[in-house]
């Protein structure tokens, strides 16, 4: 076996990892862990490259994160520039613009980023701001720190030039009132899950990005934070491994820490199709209620290969890659 092979194989199943470890003998080299990087100049790799993969029906957030990618910028030029358009959409219903409110009928918005570096910025739970995938940015990039809440996040955005704008639309409003003659807080499978976008994206250069945006759980407790903007749930990259996102019910998302577990997986040699197989059978193990709330999971590996799964039917995944830009119904778990 040609020594990239066996690298290459080495890095792509945990028993290639173990027999090489074997092979030295001895105690653990870890200068080994520098062979789990992918060579993205392969040409198996180069064809899957570059790609977008969101959650959800975006096809015009995905074909923007491309169009992106096609100028020759970074991942993370098209992550932010992707997440935009459904941010801006006022029919989407659970991301920015028009997203349902609380209980007491405030539109508050979560959002991360992590880019190639391993570096995160989130805003959680904020207020009057359409683009919270930009602001989560400059936290990232700007300030010292990586999670600005509520008030602090917007006021942070407002000093740097953001508009504050009334995020409530009018189709929202009624329906918030709407529910509010009956009050009921129940997830809905699917319903509370729409257009909540978790993206990931590889560029020409291979380096993985990731954001996920969202107004949350329609009708949630005021103050309330899911899992989107929290690093390692909603959304967990490694530039060496790969990069995963969440959507549904975040309670359940935060409790498995679910994208970590989905590129640690990858690392230890699963698909990104097995490892968010895995990630959604460790949520169904905890919590024998899982017939009452959805959770969907999409992952990418530094190769460009996908992978995706939920626990219900119903979810969707947009990919670009290969020039076409494809929504799909993944597998899920729980057939009847
Ligand atoms: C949350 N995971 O706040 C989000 C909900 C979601 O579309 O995916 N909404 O729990």
């Amino acid at each position: 076996m040609k020594r990239r092979s066996f690298i290459k194989n080495a890095s792509l199943t945990g028993a290639g990892l173990t027999v090489g470890t074997a092979i030295l003998g001895c105690k653990k080299d870890y200068s080994e862990e520098k062979k789990l990087v992918v060579d993205t100049k392969d040409s198996e790799t180069k064809a899957k490259l570059p790609i977008v993969i969101a959650t959800w029906n975006v096809a015009n957030s995905t074909a923007k994160a491309w169009e992106v990618l096609q100028k020759g910028k970074s991942s993370l030029e098209a992550i932010e520039q992707g997440c935009m358009v459904e941010e801006a959409n006022a029919e989407g219903q659970s991301v920015g613009l028009g997203g349902l409110p609380d209980r007491d009928g405030n539109v508050t918005l979560d959002a991360c980023i992590m880019n190639k570096e391993g570096n995160y910025g989130a805003v959680v739970c904020m207020q009057n701001i359409v683009h919270p995938i930009s602001v989560a940015r400059k936290v990232m990039e700007d300030t010292p720190h990586v999670i600005l809440a509520g008030k602090g996040a917007e006021q942070f955005a407002v000093s740097i030039g953001f508009k504050r704008e009334n995020l409530l639309t009018e189709a929202s409003k009624k329906a918030w009132e709407k529910w509010k003659k009956t009050s009921q807080y129940k997830p809905i499978i699917n319903i509370e899950n729409h257009d909540t976008i978790g993206m990931l994206a590889i560029d020409k250069n291979g380096d993985i990005s990731g954001g996920c945006t969202t107004s949350g759980l329609a009708y949630k407790m005021a103050g309330r934070v899911g899992d989107s903007p929290i690093i390692g749930s909603g959304l967990f990259v490694d530039n060496e491994v790969g990069g995963a996102t969440a959507t549904g019910l975040g309670e359940e998302v935060l409790k498995t820490v679910g994208s970590f577990l989905i590129v640690e997986l990858m690392r230890q040699g699963k698909s990104p199709q097995e490892a968010c197989e895995e990630a959604i059978k460790r949520i169904i193990k905890k919590s024998p209620n899982f017939e009452n709330f959805q959770v969907g999971y999409i992952a990418v590996n530094k190769k460009g290969e996908t992978g995706a799964f939920s626990i219900h039917e119903g979810f969707y995944t947009t990919t670009y890659q290969n020039n076409e830009n494809i929504s799909k119904a993944p597998d899920f778990y729980n057939k009847k």
